[in-house]
């Protein structure tokens, strides 16, 4: 499957978006929603049957995090899913699909060839360590609980909140899109969790029994499809506090109300490592998973 190989050649991930739109012009349109630290171009697909017509829109980005190798991954193969397999034609008719596959490409081009548990964008601030960790330095709520003032420290939360440019072209991307913006996902390894905000503090949104219930649906569906059971609840509760990330964001600040960060399954030595063989098996249990999304989002809107 082609999706595989374009996991180890990060160089590669943008000509594949934009050969999809080559081949499918009536449904795929790629953009670039601006330039990484070092220069790279982050182009995010945009998959819609009709696009025209005023449909919610799904947003999703992967690889905010350098090392978790299997979450860009888990993009492309929904891409590819959406795009190549007619079979899941359905989901393009009520839904727009927005996917940025890599959101810090300086740092998964980092992890490949510099320092395989890279988890930091490259950008040089005050002080001799590189790197801020992307999903703490997002502008809502930055610099509370579970975030780092240490440069040097794999959590820093930067120098202010959106120092970060790959940070500051999704905010203003997803703030251009936000009334159409309904869901927004976001793809991170390891351990099996579907959460949702908030990550800042133990207490809980307004509509939290909403995203329980939708994950519920979405846990189910992938352990059909034999994946391991997922667990269910907000950042701060099931996992760590943590402040700045990007879900939070967007459901605080952009007024995005359903916001999930998936942590998908590990593998390998250091969890973030799934051996190659894993890679196929691991996107295909979970695509059922942003089926269901996908289904609820057409239903409710
Ligand atoms: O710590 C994180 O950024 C995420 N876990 S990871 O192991 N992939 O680094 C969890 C983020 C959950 N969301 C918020 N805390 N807002
Ligand atoms: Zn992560």
């Amino acid at each position: 499957i082609r999706v595989v190989t374009e996991i180890f050649e990060g160089i590669k991930i943008n000509d594949y978006l934009d050969n999809l739109a080559l081949n499918h012009r009536d449904i795929v349109t790629v953009k670039s929603i601006g330039r990484s630290y070092e220069g790279r171009n982050m182009k995010i697909i945009q998959i819609s049957s009709n696009p025209n017509a005023n449909k919610p829109v799904i947003f999703i980005d992967a690889g905010i995090h350098a090392r978790e190798w299997i979450a860009p991954a888990m993009a492309l193969y929904v891409i590819n899913q959406l795009v190549e397999n007619s079979g899941n034609a359905h989901l393009l008719d009520l839904v727009d699909w927005h996917i940025l596959p890599v959101l810090n490409p300086d740092g998964y081009e980092y992890s490949h060839t510099r320092e395989r548990f890279w988890r930091k964008t490259r950008s040089i601030s005050a002080g001799s360590c590189v790197g801020t960790d992307a999903n703490r330095n997002f502008g809502f709520h930055w610099g509370e609980g579970g975030s780092s003032s240490n440069a040097c420290s794999d959590t820093y939360k930067g120098p202010y909140a959106f120092s970060e440019v790959e940070g500051r072209n999704v905010k203003s991307y997803i703030e251009s899109n936000k009334q159409r913006i309904k869901l927004y996902l976001t793809f991170h390894s390891y351990g099996n969790y579907l959460l949702y905000p908030w990550g800042y503090t133990s207490a809980l949104p307004e509509n939290h029994v909403e995203l329980q219930s939708i994950a519920e649906d979405v846990n189910a569906a992938i352990v059909q499809a034999g994946g391991d059971e997922y667990t269910i609840g907000s950042s701060t509760n099931v996992l760590y506090i943590a402040s700045g990330g990007s879900d939070d964001w967007a459901k605080g600040a952009a007024g995005v109300q359903l916001a999930y960060t998936i942590e998908l399954p590990g593998g390998g030595a250091q969890g973030f490592d799934p051996p190659p063989s894993l890679i196929t098996p691991i996107v295909r249990e979970t695509f059922p998973g942003i089926v269901v999304y996908g289904e609820y989002i057409g239903q409710k809107f």
